[in-house]
């Protein structure tokens, strides 16, 4: 494989562990938890591991020599920088607790440990991904674990393979099957432990005992870094509106980090808009009214944020996505069978007339993209929708209307991007090096302790990596009853846009200025090597979310 130079000089990096990893552990328990929300529903359907204790390591004497442990890892659903480093901090934690342990990592994704497809992995093959992007170690897939028939299939080839821990990389809804999985190898005294580790770049797997997920460090840093770049552009020609669309499904973090970084004009932040009741016209009319103020004092030039989740939000929109999950649910195999021509009179004729109308409102590429295939999770898929063309679209059109009413008297000229995989695989920043590998080399010690149900967790991760705190959380602390695929089902739950939290009171103070004054911010490109104050710091989401504390 041919290296670039960085590749080279990063793969020497040792990752800082939390000091209290560093020796011997023991894992201190604290109170019995419960699920966030519908405690009686969730601890029915998880009566091995519901009301689990929290977990803190603290140091410990050295322990026995301990027997070794073969173990599986699964990267689950997209990418986000630092995966690599996960499954490098478990490795090493393993062969910590015994040079003979082993391994092993099915391939692309949950669909690999269902059809017995693996590779163990060894020092001399991992030593190549350390301190890397991606996820092509063992690769990731979306299959969604959830029947008996998948789960029992998986216990076969662990059985063989003599694996007594399965370790999950993903976001909330891959979580959300490891504690269903931990849940049932339990019930079955399967002798397999299931444990969970918090990834997506999206940012939205956090609650009170989990800061962040892994990747949303390096993601944020990377389209920041380009939305500076666009922003000098910007500022240097003076003759576009740059419409960008953001990566982060339904929650609104990554917008909301990428402007706290750079000072757009403006920022749409989805939670608000439905917070606010706004309908699409009035997201359009607020981008126009300052595209027109600006344009007033002459800056025929703007930048504009937008979380891809943004159409989800619409209250309106979002009462139409409801009925069409349920409906597209109920109805797939006779939806199944409707030429591509007939599918929208299809939908409209099954729809509410309320739903029928708002359906019918919406620009014919955007209500196709909603009754589209869900992801196997059932979410919309909200990547391909292309919001940043609508807005614009919409706002030149406004903006031409009030060029006849004599209210506006700019140029517009809009210029489109869609921000998202160029992020996703990047080489993860210091602190998300450092994160995920302490998050795997965690994930190790829960192992070891013969822990099942749990997320690895390591907090405090705004002080310096040596102070940060391992522990793990029960899964089931985390969970709620949401309707899935027209059925209730328990899962994570996503963690939105807070508008009563630090970060998003930030913005929201200094936003008015952003729109009409220029305050661009250049972050420029993420710093591997250097001074503290340039390599290692998080983000301010993060950084503002503690202050608030
Ligand atoms: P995860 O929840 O799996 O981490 O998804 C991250 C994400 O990048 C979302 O921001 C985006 O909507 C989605 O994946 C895109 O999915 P795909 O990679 O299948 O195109």
């Amino acid at each position: 494989m041919k290296k670039s130079a960085l590749q080279k000089a990063r793969a020497t990096y040792q990752p800082k562990l939390p000091i209290v990893l560093t020796g011997a552990v023991k894992a201190v328990e604290g109170q019995p938890t419960q699920s966030v929300a519908n405690q009686a529903e969730i601890k029915e359907l998880f009566p091995n591991t519901y009301g689990l204790p929290e977990l803190k390591f603290e140091k410990a004497t050295a322990p026995a020599p301990s027997k070794p442990i073969n173990v599986g890892v699964i990267l689950s659903g997209g990418q986000a920088p630092g995966g690599h480093n996960v499954i490098c901090g478990l490795f090493d934690g393993l062969k910590k607790i015994n040079k003979d342990s082993r391994l092993y990592g099915f391939l692309m994704g949950p669909g690999g440990f269902v059809d017995h497809q693996y590779k163990e992995l060894t020092a001399d093959f991992i030593k190549d991904y350390r301190n890397t992007g991606g996820f092509d170690i063992i690769g990731s897939g979306r299959t969604k674990l959830e029947t008996k028939e998948q789960f029992d299939k998986g216990l076969e080839i662990l059985k063989e393979l003599n694996i007594s821990a399965l370790v999950i990389i993903g976001g909330d809804d891959s979580n959300t099957n490891a504690a269903v999985l931990a849940e049932y190898y339990k019930s079955i005294n399967a002798g397999v432990q299931v444990l969970g580790c918090p990834k997506t770049i999206d940012g939205d797997l956090k609650n009170d005992v989990i800061e962040t997920s892994f990747g949303f460090d390096t993601a944020t840093k990377v389209y920041s870094e380009v939305i500076g770049n666009i922003q000098r552009d910007c500022n240097s020609a003076k003759k576009y509106w740059h419409f960008i669309k953001l990566m982060g499904r339904s929650a609104s973090h990554i917008a909301l980090e990428c402007a706290l970084q750079t000072q757009p004009n403006i920022c749409i932040v989805s939670e608000e808009v439905e917070q606010k009741d706004m309908t699409l016209q009035q997201v359009v009319d607020y981008v126009a009214e300052i595209v027109a103020k600006r344009a007033a004092n002459g800056n025929n030039f703007g930048t504009v944020l937008i979380p891809e989740g943004l159409i989800e939000f619409i209250p309106a929109v979002k009462r139409l996505i409801a009925e069409l999950n349920d409906l597209l649910a109920k109805n797939a195999e006779e939806f199944a069978t409707v030429a591509p021509a007939d599918q929208r009179a299809y939908i409209i004729g099954h729809l509410s007339k309320e739903n029928a109308a708002v359906y019918e409102s919406l620009p014919e590429g955007v209500a196709r993209q909603l009754s589209l295939d869900r992801d196997p999770h059932g979410n919309v898929q909200v990547s391909l929708i292309e919001t940043e063309k609508l807005l614009s679209e919409m706002v030149g059109k406004r903006l031409a209307q009030w060029k006849k009413e004599g209210k506006y008297n700019g140029k517009f000229s809009a210029q489109h991007h869609f921000f998202g995989y160029e992020g996703r695989c990047a080489d993860p920043s210091n602190f998300d090096a450092d994160y995920c590998y302490a998050l795997g080399f965690n994930a190790a010690c829960l192992i070891k302790g013969g822990f099942t149900g749990y997320m690895s967790s390591v907090r405090n991760l705004t002080k310096p990596s040596v102070q940060w705190i391992a522990g793990g959380i029960p899964i089931t602390m985390m969970m709620n009853m949401e309707r899935r695929n027209g059925k209730m089902k328990p899962v994570i739950q996503k963690a939105l846009v807070n508008l009563d939290g630090a970060p998003f009171r930030k913005f929201a103070e200094q936003r008015d200025d952003w729109a009409v004054n220029t305050c661009y911010v250049y972050p420029g490109p993420i710093q591997y090597f250097g001074p503290s104050e340039v390599c290692d710091q998080p983000t301010l989401t993060l950084k503002y979310e503690h202050q608030g504390k």
